[in-house]
């Protein structure tokens, strides 16, 4: 029997060695950035500042293409999921988030981090464990070997919809990822997807709050025969959330 011809979109979703390292190298880098940017922050600093800083590092670790233009937002910024960095100083008691990637050789890295400026307030921490969980209780999913993408975007759904309501997670859990930032296969409720062996895929549940702020947490994985592997190598517990104020 003749097999059905793949598309492209099927072909390039699964990533080869080379590929994939390129993908991880690009991550790697992202992750020293991130690293560099929380030391870089102080009260009174603006979103912008801090994005331009993101893109120096960048440079100077060899990554000058960025995957797109960085997300850094403070305070009910970071309830727009697409804020733009603007002249918004950060303050004790904010939400801030990060969500940045480069590319190496052709090839993107995305991730999203939430900090908190001082101790969270209850609020804040009820939202940031609950998107934690969310994410984690996707990757169980994948982990457990399941490939249909609206499964694994139920997942996480079912768990913050029941929590928050059904209009506060309002986009994808996460997409294909590779010479673009956005590719297929994707995680959305309507979703026919089935994940093939060997892509790679973004986890990114959030939610948001207008005139309040928003979390989200979003880390790579790679599909495997059984499960997934985890691309990301960051901190995303609520202790490592919780910055001190300077
Ligand atoms: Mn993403």
């Amino acid at each position: 029997m003749k097999k059905k011809t793949k598309l492209i979109h099927e072909v390039r979703a699964v990533k080869s060695r080379r590929e994939l390292a390129n993908i991880i190298k690009a991550q790697r880098i992202s992750e020293r950035v991130l690293k560099d940017v929380i030391k870089k922050l102080k009260s009174g600093v603006t979103e912008l500042a801090i994005a331009r800083f993101v893109t120096e590092r960048f440079r100077r670790y060899g990554a000058s293409v960025l995957a797109f233009p960085p997300i850094v937002s403070f305070g009910k910024n970071t309830a727009n999921t697409h804020h733009e960095p603007g002249k918004t100083k950060l303050k004790k008691g904010d939400t801030i988030m990060f969500d940045f990637g480069c590319t190496i050789n052709h090839y993107c890295s995305d991730m999203t981090r939430t900090y908190f400026w001082g101790q969270p307030s209850r609020r804040q921490k009820k939202v940031y464990q609950s998107v934690l969980e969310a994410q984690n209780r996707a990757i169980k999913k994948i982990s457990s070997g399941e490939k249909r993408a609206k499964v694994i975007d139920k997942t996480a759904r079912d768990f913050l919809n029941k929590k928050f309501g059904v209009k506060r997670f309002g986009h994808g859990l996460g997409h294909g990822i590779g010479t673009v930032i956005h590719e297929w296969p994707n995680f959305k409720p309507k979703s026919e997807d089935v994940l093939p062996v060997g892509c790679v895929m973004t986890v990114e549940p959030g939610l948001y709050f207008k005139g309040w702020g928003g979390v989200r947490i979003e880390d790579m994985v790679l599909i495997t025969q059984k499960g997934c592997k985890n691309l990301t190598n960051f901190p995303k517990d609520l202790k490592s959330a919780t910055l001190v104020p300077r």
